[in-house]
């Protein structure tokens, strides 16, 4: 109440609402170190409702993490530890970040899975190195989002038995009561999901909190949803159940005649009883005892099973193999044309030969996105041990469970889906990014060349849409080799998502003896012509091959034309300014640059003088090669626009 007081704006309703199950949950059931936040076997724990971090920080800083009381008076403020909403990365102990409501819970099943996956990869008989739960809080507004119940479908399918999420089932969310929009029976659905529910009937009775959670643990083949029954703003005499506690600070006055009601010193501000807090910090000690007793049933695995330690180790620190990406696969011009989709496949099966970290799946899309390692097993509850999940069709739940499975620790995801349904992904992706987490996201069916499907499946504006996100980088690879060096890129990057933009289409598998540069540098002189070249024709993915063929018509004309591949912007943008100058230089003005996608963000290459070939409204219904035409993608085109620019200079 205070922090929310004194930053004058926040979220004090919930937080007091579940200041209960929090206690209950964080110093008597949850195993966790609060001087050790990296402990792996801890417990891991999802505040799904971001706006209620006042719970979580004032739970880190009872139990003894690194978080002060400074910092809680700090709340909000610039260069705090206690942001609005909860940060992964900023604040000790802070497992993922929300605020998008609904996504903790996805978030928390991927947890979940990585649990188990581990689990069936490195126990042995008598020593299990992994046996955690994964405990997630979500409020009315999470249920309500569909992420959150696809992510639960997924869960229950699963069979997630380390999973439990308390619901703090308090009636009231932004507008007012949930009967003005949420009438549904939220058990009997997740009953149908195969979750075991429980219903808790006083938020505040924390043996029945302490019984819940126990029964829940106690069932290990199904999710548990513990329905909580709590008052928002639990001990405001005029706030509590009422939607004016949702996000406003109480008042001071009505601060007061709360903490008359709870029993505390009206006119202490930030006051935390010796005793409570020495209560509270028992946890630490604790937690300590608990990370102890994991320790030494580590070392004795470790002498036991030296190897699979060392395994441990590296799949918790993100170490990759020597030499992984060694002569990895290369493919030849005489291989014949093969599309970067069934490159990617190719590249990323003899990936997962040698990282065995790398897991993921598709949206039910394995056999389009070629995403499926082959002679593999399949994660489910029978085969945990599988590296192949299967997302259904669930893009958003999948965005969140992949970084759940990162944020859990020991697993490299990757998740793939039509690069036009990044939008139903974006979401997720966007708090990745933020999260600075190494996701690959592979993106394929890549263009308007998507063909028969027609408009509602060519993407248009997804790759303009991708590349306007801070930290995501988009590659879109040429050919089968640069899509190689795509996914040798993509597990290179260790603090950013990385988007897979590859074809449906077949595309010619480019001699790489004839052509400079690689993907590396993000932009490169792929085909150069001798002298200052009259015109620049920049392109990526498949138009690469457009500009090659329009290079040459050029030619006949005597029209010398550079052609520069630009599979990502932001590896290109990391370049120095020499070298960037090297690639385009400022000199030549006529610049084409050739996009099957919307024009937008072309323009800081080609400037004012250039032009862009790309997409200015949505697709249509027809054979690939008649869309590409028709949209003017073709060689002819090219180097006639290239032309009438150089003509026109
Ligand atoms: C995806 C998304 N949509 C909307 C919001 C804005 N928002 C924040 S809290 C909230 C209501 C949540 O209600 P509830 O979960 O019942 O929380 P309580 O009122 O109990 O604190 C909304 C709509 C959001 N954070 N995320």
């Amino acid at each position: 109440m205070d922090a929310i007081q004194k930053a004058n704006s926040g979220h004090p309703g919930a937080p007091m609402g579940l200041a209960a199950a929090g206690y209950v949950l964080w110093t008597k059931v949850m195993n966790h170190n609060p001087k050790n936040p990296d402990w792996p076997n801890r417990d891991r724990f999802v505040l799904s409702g971001g706006h209620a971090s006042m719970l979580l920080y004032s739970l880190l800083y009872l139990t003894g993490y690194d978080l002060t009381l400074d910092d809680i008076q700090n709340f909000r403020q610039w260069g705090s530890k206690t942001p609005g909403h909860p940060e992964y990365g900023h604040t000790p102990g802070v497992e993922t970040t929300t605020g998008p409501l609904g996504q903790g819970v996805a978030n928390a099943v991927g947890m979940a899975m990585a649990e188990r996956h581990l689990a069936a990869r490195f126990n042995q008989t008598g020593n299990d190195i992994v046996d955690h739960y994964t405990y997630a809080i979500c409020g009315d507004g999470d249920l309500m989002e569909g992420i959150a119940s696809e992510a639960a479908s997924m869960a229950g399918h699963l069979g997630l038995g380390r999973l439990i999420c308390i619901y703090d089932d308090n009636d009231i969310s932004i507008e007012g009561s949930t009967e003005i929009a949420f009438t549904e029976d939220v058990g009997k659905r997740f009953d149908a999901y195969n979750w075991q529910v429980l219903t808790v009937e006083d938020g505040n009775d924390l043996a029945a909190i302490e019984a819940a959670l126990n029964d829940a643990k106690a069932e290990t083949a199904r999710p548990t949803l513990i329905i909580l029954k709590t008052h928002i703003a639990y001990g405001s005499p005029n706030k509590q159940d009422s939607a004016d506690a949702h996000g406003a600070p109480l008042g001071e006055e009505e601060v007061c005649l709360a903490k008359e009601g709870l029993g505390c010193d009206k006119d202490q501000l930030f006051c935390v009883p010796e005793d409570v807090l020495a209560h509270y910090r028992l946890t630490a000690g604790r937690g300590q005892e608990l990370e102890a007793q994991w320790q030494a049933r580590y070392d004795t695995y470790k002498r036991d099973y030296p190897q699979l330690a060392d395994e441990w180790v590296n799949a918790i620190t993100g170490f990759l193999p020597r030499d992984w990406d060694k002569d990895l696969l290369a493919f030849a011009p005489e291989d014949g044309p093969i599309a970067t989709r069934a490159a990617s496949g190719k590249a990323l099966n003899a990936l997962a030969q040698r990282i065995p970290t790398l897991m993921g799946g598709s949206a039910d899309l394995a056999p389009s996105n070629k995403t499926f390692l082959d002679g593999m097993p399949v994660f489910q509850k029978t085969s945990y041990e599988g590296r192949n999940i299967r997302f259904g069709v669930r893009e958003h739940a999948m965005g969140a469970v992949m970084s759940g499975l990162f944020l859990h620790g020991g697993i490299r995801p990757y998740g793939g889906t039509f690069m036009v349904f990044a939008d139903y992904v974006r979401p997720a992706l966007r708090v990745a990014a933020l999260m600075k987490l190494p996701l690959i996201y592979v993106m394929t069916h890549d263009s308007v060349a998507v063909g028969e499907d027609g408009p509602t499946h060519q993407p248009v504006e997804q790759i303009a849409s991708l590349r306007a996100m801070p930290n995501v980088m988009v590659l879109r690879p040429c050919d089968a080799n640069e899509t190689v060096d795509a996914w040798i890129q993509a597990i290179n990057t260790n603090s950013t998502p990385v988007v897979l933009a590859l074809s449906r289409q077949k595309l010619p598998v480019l001699d790489r003896q004839q052509t400079g540069g690689r993907l590396v540098r993000g932009g490169y002189v792929l085909s150069d012509c001798s002298g200052t070249p009259d015109i620049l024709l920049i392109a990526t993915g498949a138009e690469v091959h457009q500009a090659l063929d329009a290079q040459k018509m050029l030619a006949e004309k005597k029209i010398t034309a550079r052609v520069v591949n630009m599979p990502s912007w932001e590896l290109f943008e990391k370049n120095d300014d020499d070298y960037k100058q090297q690639v385009l230089p400022p000199e030549v003005s006529a610049r084409l640059a050739v996009e099957a996608g919307v024009p937008m963000g072309w323009e800081r290459y080609v400037g004012n003088a250039g032009k862009v070939i790309g997409m200015n409204s949505f697709g249509a219904s027809a054979p690939g090669g008649t869309v590409l035409k028709n949209f003017g993608f073709t060689a002819e085109n090219v180097a006639a626009q290239a032309e009438s620019l150089v003509k026109k200079r």
